[in-house]
């Protein structure tokens, strides 16, 4: 098989949930010097958003788009380390989680590894994160940043209520928050008073760089 009969192979195995072979794509892929860039942005991710396409249509079900989701997973987890292996110095750190009421994780997953490549220390707090949590989670850790990630939506609310809590709690002048999730905009980041919005994994990453040297930068004047 060539290269682009595994992607092809990959984008197809994906959209039916086939996690076996898509495991096995994604090792055949990287036994022939494939990188993993290629096999996510032109493969899984591609295939996702199909799987998306077709829920919106009626022709995929909640089913479909759990073992499509698996299916990516399981090659995420193959991925990951050959993603976040650039021995980056510490950059910052960065804490993670999905926003209560919402079980979406890849695309959060697949941020914590680019900002992981990109020398982050990433504390991931997982789905479905309470507001409570955050702030105990930010009194602990004293992140840099906090990233809340919405995919519904119906949670994207969940941003006005942490940043409350987190306003409650003092916090709010300690920590830079970054917002973001396929259904998130930058003018929906301004309206809740967000720090910073990415539309994606590698602009979240030089995002949060960005927000953290200003914030250095303000500190030292
Ligand atoms: Co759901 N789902 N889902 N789903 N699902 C979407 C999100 C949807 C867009 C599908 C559609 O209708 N086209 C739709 C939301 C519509 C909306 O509100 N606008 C939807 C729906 C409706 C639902 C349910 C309500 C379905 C139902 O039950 N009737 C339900 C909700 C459950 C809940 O959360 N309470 C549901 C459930 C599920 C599954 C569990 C079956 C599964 C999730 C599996 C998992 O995550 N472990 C699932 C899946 C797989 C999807 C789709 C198909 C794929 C999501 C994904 O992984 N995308 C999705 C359709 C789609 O997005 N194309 C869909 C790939 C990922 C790499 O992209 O998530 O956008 P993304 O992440 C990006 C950026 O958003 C950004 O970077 C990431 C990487 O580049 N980003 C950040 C993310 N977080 C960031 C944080 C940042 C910055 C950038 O700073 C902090």
């Amino acid at each position: 098989m060539g290269p682009d009969e595994i992607l092809k192979a990959l984008y197809d195995e994906t959209l039916v949930g086939n996690g076996p072979r898509v495991l096995e794509l994604t090792n055949l892929g990287l036994e022939q010097g494939m990188t993993p860039e290629t096999m996510l942005f032109d493969a899984l991710i591609p295939s996702l958003e199909e799987v998306g396409a077709r829920f919106e249509r009626g022709d995929f079900f909640v089913p479909e788009m759990l073992i499509a989701g698996k299916a990516m997973s399981g090659a995420l987890d193959v991925l990951r380390p050959l993603l976040a292996d650039t021995g980056a110095e510490t950059a910052g750190t960065f804490l993670m989680g999905t926003v209560k009421g919402d079980v979406h994780d890849i695309g959060k997953n697949l941020v914590n590894i680019m900002l992981e490549g990109a020398g982050f220390h990433v504390i991931d707090l997982g789905v479905q994160v309470a507001p409570e949590k955050f702030v105990t989670a930010i009194q602990e850790h004293k992140p840099d940043v906090v990233g809340f990630s919405a995919f519904l939506t119906t949670t994207m609310p969940m941003f006005k209520a942490n940043m409350n809590a987190l306003q409650k709690a003092g916090l709010r002048d300690q920590v830079i928050v970054m917002v973001g999730g396929a259904p998130v905009t930058q003018e929906y980041a301004d309206a809740v008073g967000a720090d910073g919005y990415a539309a994606d994994a590698s602009a979240a990453v030089k995002r949060a760089k960005e927000l953290i040297r200003q914030r250095r930068v303000a500190a030292t004047v």
